[in-house]
Order: structure tokens, then C-alpha cells, then sequence
């Protein structure tokens, strides 16, 4: 070597002290291409650790986002055996790889592998001007000897040399040069990837701190933590997508209630269909039962990736990192995430990263399903002492259970039948309001025996009678929500039933009718007379329960029937198998929740998709889609009935909604126009209520059964009442703020029902 040469390497080496490893590579490039006359040097640094990539920063001297190239399929040899490759002696399939990778063809090459210890020997030798005057066959030798006596000793760099410029190969003077420089600058380079791998484990570590701290700050919601724990997860990885499940151990399956979905403006959490995967099933799947990680370099090709999910969506999967998520008693939950950005596939620092966050995340979902238990069972105390309050304050009632009494005396007086009520009491335009409050249980006890459920369910009268009782002082007494529009809506699904016979034509099942007369007499069990959003804004316990599912007060409702049906004596479900009784508590509870207005516009599309192609009994969807139908039918059927009927529901529901709005305003917010007595005209009010809710109820209830035309009928002209009513009053000229005196006003009946 020239001592030139030799003051240009000592130069290129003492260069380097002052950068990162990529300016090294650039400038040691920069040399090799210069001393070997090669158009492009690339030096690929070899990881112990990443069994299946290399990753190269650096082709000549363009500095690139780490690109990946599978070790199956490059420069194998080298990593296996420690030898230097020519053009030859590459395989074709490696020199399609890199051909690929580099972007040129490959008309001349040479790699060259440089063992860690060439640079230890190096450095603790200390005679650097002997090495570099040894000869390179000595080196061969030297390699080849050090490979077999010491088998540990690996590559830590492979140099590659493309494309020499005079169009000839490279030779072993090319191969030569290249170790001369290695010799010198080896130490520094590795030197550098070493401290940059411990920055960057550095900044890994204090990242998953702070999420860790993140995470443990979630606690108090369940959906807000798993929303935290994917996004911090994909921020982590760089992954595109994250799906979380949670086992559900009890019916082996996954759930995956959280999606990336959207944060409604009210604060609460899209509801995305839930889905659930059986366990076992797919990659998640596959994760759950195992408890090992898998990180899948090609969805497509892999036997559990099930591609119907991406036709559904839309979204092309690449690949995939998928791993448990534990606590003490094993798998908790299935983190899935989906393609690694700006890279082929996730690599082995993704992998680490995973397992440390996963445990971080066992911890905090376990602590949080743990706080919400602690919470709820608080809130649950919370609000069984103030029903008890509600009920000590009742004057009537000094005693939580029904006097034997009133149950003997109910049972004693059971009207026979219906038509001893009222002749007219099964025909579409009574009005139950006309029924004394005082016979309302004997009637309700009476539509249960004419509906025949207490024979076909072998329901004992004395349960009967206790249950109506019991439902009957489960409801308070706001204007509207009460007890009286119970039985009303009871009253009306007993008409459907009743005239309908959905039953007896096995439009519905038997079960499915107690499922809709029972629900119907419990929909609004414990109202307090204000809607859901009241309990959000207002911080109520009942909105602390069950804010995070939403229909908060149809979820109380519901709890309320169960509270009924669970107390000694009032089971009216206590004869009916267990699979039915099952299946009877599922339909109350999903025929209470289908009295959520917000429940009924989802559904409303699908609704008309049925009246429209015709209602199929074998089909469960359609079934339950009817009964949903029958409960919001009934639970609006005051519009069904005559002028004098309509008007006095109206007074009722604006004296309680103008409660609420006056609680609202009193707690600094704006009531919606509908509650606020400055701003409500009710007859404009209600034809947007009819125009928007009642009558497309009714136009559907009569396509899919003729035999109920009336009732559309009937919330048309109530309507053309409302429209003439607001003109009376407009011509009048109410000032405002003082909208309720209509109801004061017996004038407008004379010019609202003439024609
Ligand atoms: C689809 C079944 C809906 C049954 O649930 C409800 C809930 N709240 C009120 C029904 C009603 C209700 N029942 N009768 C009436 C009348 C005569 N006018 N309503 C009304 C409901 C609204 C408006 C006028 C009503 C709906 N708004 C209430 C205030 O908040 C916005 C919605
Ligand atoms: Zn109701």
C-alpha cells in the first residue's frame, strides 16, 4: 500500500469521530467507490437479534428510509459461512433480490463480510501498520481459520461493491482494499451503530413509560383506556391499524367492541356493531389460545389470514403484528395491529416493544375492570338508597312490598272479560285514558287473561296480581311518564295482539307476545320525568351506570323489571322453562331498549326495508324489527286517538318538559326549543313530532298489516287537529312564554273538530 493510500484511510478514519452512522457510511462509501472505481457501495450492518431482515440506511451515498430486505433471500451465505461472494457466485434468485433492492442491474459485484473480531483483534493488538501490510491471502486464511476453530464468530458488517466502472469484474485487490479499510474503520462504525441502538432503546424505554403513565390515568373507563391502549400501541409500532379484543371466557369468544371509531360530539363512544370471533378462530384467535405473538410478514400468504374482512372494508391488509395481552390468570385480550408504515413488515424492535406494552396493558385493563366494578356497586348503593328515600317520602306508601290485601281484593274482583270494561275497549279508537286510574290493574289483570298468557304460561293470579301491583308502584308520578301511560301503551300493544292475532297466525311466537304485553307495562318503570340527555348533562347516577352503553334511562327501566320479577312472589315467569325464561328475558330487555327514540331512527331504515319487501316470519331480524315496531307503536299510540286525547297528553308531556327545561336553565344550559316555555309553540311542535316520529310509525304498522289502517288514519287527522289548532292561535296571538294557556282555552275544540 502507498503511503498516500495509506494518508487518505488515516484521514477518511479520523473523519469519522465526529459523526453519526450514517455520515460514516456516506463518507467510507464515498472511499470505497473511489479506491475501487465501483458506481455503488453499500455497507448492510448484521443484528444478532433480527432473525429474519437486514436493514440498510445507507446505498452509496444517498441516505434512504431503513429499508428491508429478507435474510431468506440475500446474502445468506455470508451470514451463515463468513465468505466473500463475486458476481458468479451469486445465486439468481439473490441477484433478482438485489437488483430490486438497489434499483440498477448488476453487471459487476462483490460482498464482503467482516467479522466482529477482525475488529477486536485490531484493537487490542495495537500494531494497526502490520495488519494493513499483511497480504490478503493471509486474511482469507486467517478467516477461514478463525471460522473453524471458533464457529461463534459472525459477521457484523457485510460490504457489498456494485458495478465496477470500467466494466470489468472486481478481483481480490477490490476485496483487499475493502479490508484495509475495515480494518480501521470497522471499530468506529460499529462503535457507532452500538451507541445509536442504545439511544434509541433509551428513547423506546421512556416512551413506554409515559404511555404506561398514560394508560394509568384511563382508568376510570374501560372504552377510553382500550382507545388509548390502540392508539399508543400503533404510534408505537408505526402501525396503520389497531384492533383490540377482550376474551370472553365464559362463551369462548373474542369481543372486539373498540374500533378506531369516532368520539360522538357529546363525548360518548360510536357504538360500531360488536363483533365476535369465536375463539380459536384467525390470527387473533390463533393469539388467544397460544398466548404467543405472531408477527406476519405477508397476510395474504398466511393459512389463518381470513381475507373477508378486507373485502368487507376495503382495507388491504399487508401484514400483521398480533399479540396477548395478559394478567395473572392468562390471556385477557388480543392486541392485532396492521400494516408497519414506511417498511415491508414489522420487525424484531416492533416485536420487543409489543411484549413490554402488553404488560403494561394487562396491568391497566385489570385495574380498570376492577375500578369499574368498585364504581358501579358504589353507584348501584347509591341508588337503591335513594328509591328508598323516593318511597319513604310517599305518603301512600309506607312499605316497599304490596299489602296482601290489595293482591286478595285484585284477584277477588277480576273482571271476566274485556267487553265488561267497555264495549268498545278492544276497538282501535278507545281511549284507555278514560279507564279510572283505580281499575287500571283490574283491567291490565284482565287484558293478561283475554291475551290468554296466564294459561298458555301457567301464571298463578295471586303472582298476576302482585306483579301489576308491584309494576304499578314502580311507577312516580311526573305528568306524563307515570302509571297511567303504562297501562296506556299496555293497552294498545293488547289492540295489536288482540286484533292483529300475530300470535295465533304464528307471525310472532307465543313467547315473543308475553315478551312485547310485559314489556310494554314495565317500558318506563322508575321515569323521572327528564330524557337521557338530562341525565348526561346533570351527572345523575343513573347516567354514571349506564352512560358508557347509551339509552340510559330504558337501561334503568329495564333493571327496574328485573328488580320486579326477582322479588318473592311477583315472578310471573316462575312456571315457563329455563330456556324460555332466558329467551323472555332477553326480549324485555330488548323491547325496553327499542323505546329509545334513538334505538328507533337506527332502525327505521331496515324497518321500511321490511314493509316494503314483505315480512318473513322465519326470519329472526324481521321478527324482532316487528316487535320493536309494536313497542314504539304503542308507546306513541295517544296520537291514535281523538282531538280531547291529544290535547291532554300534550298538556301532560310540556308540563314535564318544561321541568326539565327550567331544571336546565337553572343548571346554566340552553333547554332544547321543545322544553323551553319561552320558546315552544306546541302546535307546531308537535306536528315536527308527528311529521318526524308518529306518523311514519303508523304508515309502516298499516302497509305490513291492513287491518290497522285506522290508527294511520287516525295520527293524519290528529295532525290536520294540530295544524287548525296552531292557526286558531296564531290568528288569536299568543304572547310568548305563555303557550300553555291553550289548554285553558276550550274555544279552539269547536273550530279544531269541525270539517
Ligand atoms: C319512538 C318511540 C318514542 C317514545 O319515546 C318518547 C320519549 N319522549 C317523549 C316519546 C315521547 C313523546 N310521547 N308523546 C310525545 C308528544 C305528545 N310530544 N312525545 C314527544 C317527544 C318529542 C317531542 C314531542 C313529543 C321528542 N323530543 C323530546 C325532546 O327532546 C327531543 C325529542
Ligand atoms: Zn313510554
Amino acid at each position: 500500500m502507498e503511503v498516500s493510500d495509506v494518508t487518505v484511510l488515516l484521514d477518511l478514519c479520523s473523519s469519522l469521530s465526529a459523526m453519526d452512522s450514517t455520515q460514516m457510511q456516506i463518507s467510507i462509501n464515498k472511499y470505497l467507490e473511489c479506491v475501487t472505481e465501483a458506481e455503488t457501495a453499500v455497507i448492510v450492518p448484521i443484528e444478532r437479534k433480527e432473525r429474519e431482515s437486514l436493514f440498510v440506511q445507507v446505498i452509496g451515498t444517498r441516505k434512504q428510509d431503513t429499508t428491508a430486505i429478507p435474510k431468506e433471500r440475500v446474502l445468506k451465505e455470508q451470514l451463515d459461512e463468513c465468505k466473500i461472494l463475486y458476481l458468479a457466485d451469486l445465486p439468481s434468485n439473490s441477484h433478482k433480490e438485489l437488483q430490486n433492492f438497489l434499483g440498477t442491474q448488476i453487471k459487476s459485484f462483490v460482498s464482503v463480510p467482516i467479522p466482529a473480531n477482525s475488529r477486536k483483534k485490531s484493537l487490542t493488538n495495537g500494531e494497526h501498520c502490520n495488519h494493513i501490510h499483511e497480504n490478503d491471502d493471509m486474511s482469507h486464511a486467517d478467516n477461514f481459520r478463525e471460522k473453524r476453530s471458533k464457529p461463534s464468530e459472525q459477521a457484523e458488517l457485510i460490504v457489498c461493491l456494485v458495478n465496477k466502472k470500467n466494466g470489468e469484474q472486481f478481483n481480490e485487490t477490490d476485496v483487499k482494499k475493502i479490508k484495509e479499510c475495515f480494518r480501521v474503520c470497522a471499530g468506529v462504525l460499529i462503535n457507532a451503530f452500538a451507541y445509536e441502538e442504545e439511544l434509541r432503546l433509551r428513547s423506546q424505554f421512556q416512551k413506554l413509560l409515559l404511555v404506561a403513565k398514560n394508560l394509568f390515568t384511563h382508568l376510570d373507563d374501560v372504552t377510553v383506556l382500550l382507545r388509548q391502549i390502540m392508539s399508543e400501541a400503533r404510534m408505537l409500532t408505526q402501525a396503520e391499524r389497531c384492533s383490540l379484543f377482550l376474551v370472553d371466557r365464559k362463551n369462548k369468544e373474542l369481543i372486539a367492541k373498540v374500533f378506531d371509531g369516532n368520539i360522538l360530539p357529546d363525548g360518548t363512544v360510536e357504538q360500531g356493531p360488536e363483533v365476535r370471533i369465536p375463539l380459536g378462530h384467525g390470527i387473533a384467535g390463533h393469539v388467544a389460545t397460544t398466548g404467543e405473538l405472531v408477527n406476519i410478514k405477508d397476510a395474504y400468504h398466511h393459512p389463518l389470514f381470513y381475507s373477508k374482512v378486507d373485502q368487507d372494508t376495503g382495507f388491504k391488509t399487508r401484514n400483521i403484528l398480533c399479540f396477548p395481552i395478559c394478567d395473572d390468570t392468562g390471556v385477557i385480550g388480543v392486541a392485532e395491529l396492521c400494516n408497519k408504515e414506511h417498511a415491508t413488515h414489522f420487525s424484531k424492535h416492533d416485536e420487543e416493544m409489543a411484549v413490554a406494552f402488553s404488560s403494561y396493558c394487562g396491568l391497566a385493563i385489570m385495574h380498570s375492570l376492577m375500578y369499574k366494578k368498585v364504581a358501579d356497586a358504589q353507584y348501584r348503593s347509591k341508588l337503591s338508597n335513594e328509591l328508598m328515600m323516593y318511597h319513604m317520602k310517599r305518603p301512600d306508601l309506607n312499605n316497599l312490598e304490596v299489602p296482601e290485601d290489595e293482591v286478595v281484593s285484585l284477584v277477588d274482583n277480576v273482571i271476566p272479560d274485556i267487553t265488561r270494561i267497555h264495549q268498545n275497549f278492544a276497538s282501535f279508537n278507545f281511549s284507555p285514558r278514560t279507564i279510572p286510574v283505580p281499575d287500571s290493574a283490574k283491567v291490565v289483570f284482565t287484558m293478561f287473561k283475554a291475551l290468554g298468557m296466564l294459561q298458555r304460561w301457567r301464571i298463578p293470579e295471586e303472582t298476576l296480581a302482585r306483579f301489576i301491583l308491584m309494576v304499578k308502584r314502580g311507577y312516580r308520578d311526573p305528568p306524563y311518564h307515570n302509571w297511567t301511560h303504562a297501562y296506556s301503551v299496555s293497552h294498545f300493544c293488547f289492540l295489536i295482539l288482540y286484533n292483529l292475532q300475530l300470535m295465533q297466525k304464528k307471525l310472532i311466537s307465543d313467547l315473543e307476545g308475553l315478551g312485547l304485553f310485559v314489556a310494554c307495562l314495565c317500558h318506563d318503570l322508575d321515569h323521572r320525568g327528564t330524557n337521557n340527555s338530562f341525565q348526561i348533562s346533570s351527572n345523575s347516577v343513573l347516567a354514571a351506570l349506564y352512560s358508557s352503553e347509551g339509552s340510559v334511562m330504558e337501561r334503568h327501566h329495564f333493571a327496574q323489571s328485573m328488580c320486579i320479577l326477582n322479588t318473592e312472589g311477583c315472578n310471573i315467569l316462575e312456571n315457563i322453562n329455563k330456556q324460555e325464561y332466558t329467551d323472555c328475558l332477553d326480549l324485555l330487555r330488548d323491547n325496553i331498549l327499542a323505546t329509545d327514540v334513538a334505538h328507533h331512527l337506527r332502525i327505521m331504515p331496515d324497518l321500511v326495508g321490511v314493509a316494503e319487501t314483505g315480512y318473513d316470519r322465519t326470519n329472526d331480524r324481521h321478527r324482532s324489527l316487528l316487535c320493536s315496531l309494536v313497542m314504539t307503536a304503542s308507546d306513541l299510540s295517544d296520537q291514535t286517538k281523538d282531538w280531547i286525547n291529544s290535547k291532554q297528553t300534550a298538556k301532560l308531556i310540556y308540563t314535564e318538559f318544561f321541568t326539565q327545561g327550567d331544571l336546565e336553565k337553572a343548571m346554566g344550559n340552553r333547554p332544547v326549543e321543545s322544553m323551553d316555555r319561552e320558546r315552544a309553540f306546541i302546535p307546531q311542535l308537535q306536528i315536527q313530532f308527528l311529521d318526524q316520529i308518529v306518523i311514519p310509525v303508523f304508515r309502516i304498522l298499516s302497509t305490513m298489516f291492513p287491518e290497522a289502517e285506522a290508527t294511520n288514519k287516525a295520527v293524519n287527522r290528529t295532525k290536520k287537529y294540530w295544524d287548525k289548532a296552531g292557526k286558531v292561535l296564531k290568528a288569536k296571538g299568543i304572547p310568548p312564554g305563555n303557550c300553555m294557556d291553550m289548554f285553558q282555552d276550550p274555544s279552539i275544540d269547536d273550530v279544531v273538530i269541525s270539517d
